[in-house]
């Protein structure tokens, strides 16, 4: 067989396992998978550093298929190179319940799926973060030890969604030169042709933003070669636009939108193999194809045990710091750390905005944990993001701690995820609360992956004041708390915003958004605790001096307002209890008896925050008074703000006083 023939029919087995599949489970896209199988095929055998029985080998290449509706390319891939997860019966149970190959590519299903991709734009930009990391790493641990390349397949919808542009130009940037991105240049998208709402040239793009391109024929495969040959020896991060054929083999759909995103049924598939020469039954490999593939997927392993000697020769501390890293565990000495610090703020009881104190936290984290990498999308003075110990990550130069995202908060949170999901970093990245819209659809992906990726969200109500209603976060709040897996951190001062910074670091499995003030707050904790007491999510901070009448719950800046409450209320005769909430995720943890005592059972349930009741029913009940917001703020010094919008202490005396009335 000549090599042409061989690297043909490797290819055609990428694309039969995929129809067949897609055949089988009757929903699907065969077109990528079809179209992308030649490239795949040169990246696979040739290329990629990686190895199916070591398949969290730190120093692998990582191969993202952006473009994850055709998730039937990734899997054949790593079944047939011998990754254990993807079985051939996961390859026929493709997007049923329970199997590893879902509809889209979901990490933590299967070895080899280095991110959950589907929501088009969000691998590539992920990627952007890998390959940031991995330069990172490598500044850190040397050649040796990290030395590899991110490789990404993007298709059209990739390269038209607004983030793809974030991730391209810090990518440029940045000069992440072992970042390679195949565009799949197929000219087709679900409504028809691109040309209907797309005239890119794509190339130019790509170039203007520092990179290197190159265009080759996607059914090539000495052509792909060379152009990833070209591709590595640059020192830009490069972008090859392979033009392919969508649907490739398919007599009647190839190059249409019919190839995109339905089975192609019986005679268009039997057409296929009469045209590409595949007589093999459904999920049938010919046994020299399937040779020919397992053997591709050793090619790495003499590699792989060349790194892992370099690492055994390593020196023993730098090796141990590596592998900690890699492990994503936090060192010792940490919580320690934050004891002390803790200490220091029970006596000193700074009155600071929590952003102050997240960044007076920060600065002790920072001295603690080398692995922290911080960042700002261009509101680094605003959030308080960087620290002494962070120095700039310029171009060419990653040996500093702190990224300068500029003006992309949605390519911020993506590349945090590529970060944390690389490994050995633990990103942490700032703007104001409001414009979690503008990253949402990433911190939605790190709750879903359980990436440990914090997100230093400031600004975080009318507090902020002047900016006004566009700036002033109002269903925020309890819009994060929606998303499931993600913990919403709003402390009231200094030594919650500690506490806070604490449990998010040592949640190794979630993303946590800490929502911190632009103004100052007095200090509510005075005593120091050993004990993290935002551990609880909600836990008592002053007591009613009797039998309660009333229980007051706030969080960050609206708990001065409820302690002040209290004290008007117990001057009156109403007891009063306080609860901090700083966390409702947390708070939901906990157990059944810890509910009953925190809600408790007073007369009368106030909750304040200043933002939109939604989330807090399940604290108060449907009778409890909420004093936050029910629209939009407005523009004027935050005190005026709190007054107007009624989020006062008096406000609270009143509410709780009519109510009493009520009852009476
Ligand atoms: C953010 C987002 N918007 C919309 C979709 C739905 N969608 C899935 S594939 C696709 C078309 C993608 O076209 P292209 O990248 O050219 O893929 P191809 O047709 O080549 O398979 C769309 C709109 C999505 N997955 N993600």
């Amino acid at each position: 067989m000549s090599s042409r023939d061989k690297h043909d029919r490797m290819a055609n087995a990428i694309r039969f396992l995929s129809a067949d599949a897609v055949e089988k489970a009757k929903s699907g896209h065969p077109g990528l998978p079809m179209g992308a199988a030649d490239i795949a095929t040169v990246l696979y055998k040739k290329f990629l550093k990686h190895d199916p029985h070591r398949p969290d080998w730190p120093d692998r290449d990582r191969f993202v298929l952006s473009a994850g509706h055709g998730s039937m390319l990734l899997y054949s891939l790593l079944y047939l190179t011998g990754y254990e997860d993807i079985t051939i019966d996961e390859i026929k149970n493709f997007r049923q319940l329970g199997s590893r190959t879902a509809g889209h590519p979901e990490f933590g299903h299967a070895a080899g799926i280095e991110t959950t991709t589907g929501p088009l734009g969000q691998g590539l930009a992920n990627a952007v973060g890998m390959a940031l990391a991995e330069r990172i790493l490598n500044a850190r641990f040397g050649d040796a030890l990290v030395d590899h390349h991110t490789y990404v397949l993007a298709g059209d919808g990739c390269l038209m969604e607004g983030i793809s542009q974030e991730a391209i130009s810090l990518a440029g940037h940045l000069e992440l030169g072992k970042l390679i991105v195949f565009f799949d240049d197929n000219g087709i998208s679900i409504d028809g042709a691109v040309s209907l709402s797309d005239s890119t040239d794509q190339c130019a793009r790509f170039e203007a933003s520092g990179w290197h391109t190159q265009r080759c024929d996607g059914h090539d495969p000495d052509a792909i070669a060379e152009a990833i040959e070209a591709a590595r020896a640059s020192d830009r991060p490069s972008m090859i636009a392979c033009k392919t054929t969508i649907g490739f083999g398919a007599p009647n759909r190839a190059g249409t939108s019919k190839a995109h995103g339905s089975p192609l049924g019986d005679e268009e598939i039997a057409g296929a193999r009469a045209a590409l020469g595949w007589d093999a039954a459904p999920f049938e490999v010919p046994s020299d194809i399937l040779d020919m593939w397992r053997l591709a997927g050793l090619r790495s392993v003499k590699e792989r045990k060349e790194w892992e000697g370099r690492l055994a020769e390593t020196e023993a501390e730098i090796r141990s710091e590596f592998e900690r890293r890699m492990r994503g565990e936090l060192p010792g000495g940490f919580e320690a750390a934050i004891a002390d610090y803790k200490m220091a703020l029970a006596k000193d009881k700074p009155k600071v905005a929590t952003r102050k104190s997240s960044e007076m936290a920060l600065e002790v984290i920072n001295a603690a944990l080398p692995e922290t990498i911080g960042g700002s999308a261009d509101l680094t003075g605003s959030n308080n993001t960087k620290t002494s110990q962070t120095g700039p990550i310029a171009p060419g130069d990653y040996t500093g701690r702190y990224i300068y995202y500029g003006i992309r908060e949605h390519g911020m949170a993506a590349a945090m995820n590529g970060m944390a999901l690389h490994g050995g970093i633990i990103p942490y990245g700032g703007t104001f609360l409001v414009f979690t819209d503008y990253c949402r659809p990433s911190i939605r992906l790190s709750a879903l992956m359980g990436q440990r990726v914090i997100y230093v969200m400031t600004h975080d109500s009318i507090g902020l004041g002047e900016d006004g209603p566009t700036h002033q976060p109002v269903e925020h709040l309890s819009a994060l708390r929606a998303i499931p897996n993600l913990r919403v951190y709003r402390p009231a001062d200094a030594i919650e915003t500690a506490e806070c910074w604490q449990l998010a670091l040592e949640d190794g499995k979630a993303p946590s958004v800490l929502a911190l003030t632009r103004q100052n707050l007095p200090a509510v904790r005075t005593d120091h605790t050993e004990e993290n007491l935002c551990r609880f999510g909600a836990y008592d901070l002053a007591p009613a001096s009797d039998d309660e009448v009333v229980t007051l719950f706030a969080t960050g800046s609206e708990v001065e307002i409820a302690l002040a409450a209290r004290r008007l209320l117990e001057a009156k005769g109403h007891p009063a209890r306080v609860v901090s909430v700083p966390s409702m995720e947390r708070f939901a943890m906990q157990s059944a008896e810890y509910h009953a005592a925190i809600v408790g059972s007073a007369a009368v349930k106030v909750a304040i925050e200043a933002g939109v009741r939604q989330s807090w029913d399940r604290m108060i009940g449907p009778d409890g008074i909420f004093i936050g917001m029910d629209g939009f703020g407005a523009s004027a010094p935050y005190e005026e703000l709190y007054s107007h919008f009624g989020i006062t202490a008096e406000a609270v005396v009143q509410a709780v006083e009519a109510r009493l009335a009520d009852r009476n």
